[in-house]
């Protein structure tokens, strides 16, 4: 708690699941000196949250910004955007991120692969662009973090989900040529790999349906955000020289992206 006290920590996707899990995590861990930068498209949704930690971490600062990472012209203008005290970004959270539909080559509908990639590879891609000048204008070359979420699904693709195992073994491979290429700075490079997680992932990947995505979860022990969160927390806590470089997260009953007991 002591090592993050003042930072300052930029959340994408922080409307829901794991990235909201993430804001209220580190309010919790160091509720006495901190500004956090909750992003996602939904405003309304990141108010809410807002308002929750403002509702126990008094000493929090929270600013609750419009921002699609998907929209290069938005990522552009966000570090302008952002009020002074806000400004010295810390850590930032690339956590945004999607999958639409099952579907398999040839059938795969051309708005959902760009969604995908426009999301989850360019926007981070951009969001880490934006934010680094601030970290290479510190000293030793600079410093930051940069907490990259990729999933399971970027080490073994699985059928149906060719494209957002394609964007997610980009993610990792971005960030891999990143932490190579800031070798000389103390910037962290770090990825954190969840395996299932219980969030609005599946409703959104079955495009709304809430039953089809209630059954992902069915006989099995998912993941909930809160236990990633602590890992992003516990990430962004350690002692400057150390690197949670690579970090993948099962729950019990997971082994590989596919490989899941289910009690019947
Ligand atoms: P949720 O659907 O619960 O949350 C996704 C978040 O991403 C929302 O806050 C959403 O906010 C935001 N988001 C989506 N598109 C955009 C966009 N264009 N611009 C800004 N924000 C956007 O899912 P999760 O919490 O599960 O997903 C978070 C990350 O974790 C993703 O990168 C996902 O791939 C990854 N992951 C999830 C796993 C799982 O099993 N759930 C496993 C492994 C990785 P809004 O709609 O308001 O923009
Ligand atoms: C989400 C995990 O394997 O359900 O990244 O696609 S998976």
């Amino acid at each position: 708690a002591q090592r993050l006290k003042g930072k300052t920590i930029v959340i994408t996707g922080a409307s829901s699941g794991i990235g909201k899990s993430c804001a209220l995590e580190f309010a919790r861990t160091s509720p006495e000196d901190l500004k956090i930068v909750l992003t996602a498209r939904r405003i309304d949704t990141l108010k809410e949250v807002a308002k929750e930690i403002e509702g126990f971490a008094k000493g929090v600062k929270v600013l609750p910004v419009k921002l699609d990472v998907s929209r290069p012209e938005e990522v552009s203008g966000f570090v302008e955007g952002l009020p002074e005290e806000f400004r010295g970004v810390d850590v930032l959270v690339n956590n945004a991120g999607l999958v639409k539909g099952m579907a398999q080559a040839p059938d795969i509908l051309p708005a959902d692969i760009d969604t995908m990639f426009s999301t989850n590879v360019t926007g981070l891609i951009n969001m880490t662009q934006a934010i680094l000048p601030i970290y290479k204008s510190r000293p030793d070359g600079g410093s930051g973090d940069i907490i990259n979420i990729g999933s399971i699904a970027g080490r073994e693709p699985y059928q149906g989900g060719s494209i957002y195992c394609a964007t997610k073994a980009a993610v990792r491979s971005f960030t891999d040529a990143l932490r190579r290429e800031l070798i000389s700075t103390r910037i962290r490079v770090m990825e954190i790999d969840p395996g299932q997680v219980e969030t609005e992932f599946s409703v959104v990947r079955f495009y709304g349906d809430k039953e089809k995505a209630r059954k992902v979860y069915e006989g099995v022990q998912p993941l909930t955000p809160e236990d990633i969160a602590e890992v992003v927390v516990f990430a962004a806590g350690r002692r400057e020289n150390v690197v949670l470089a690579d970090t993948l997260v099962f729950p019990n009953h997971q082994a590989a992206a596919t490989v899941m007991y289910r009690k019947s």
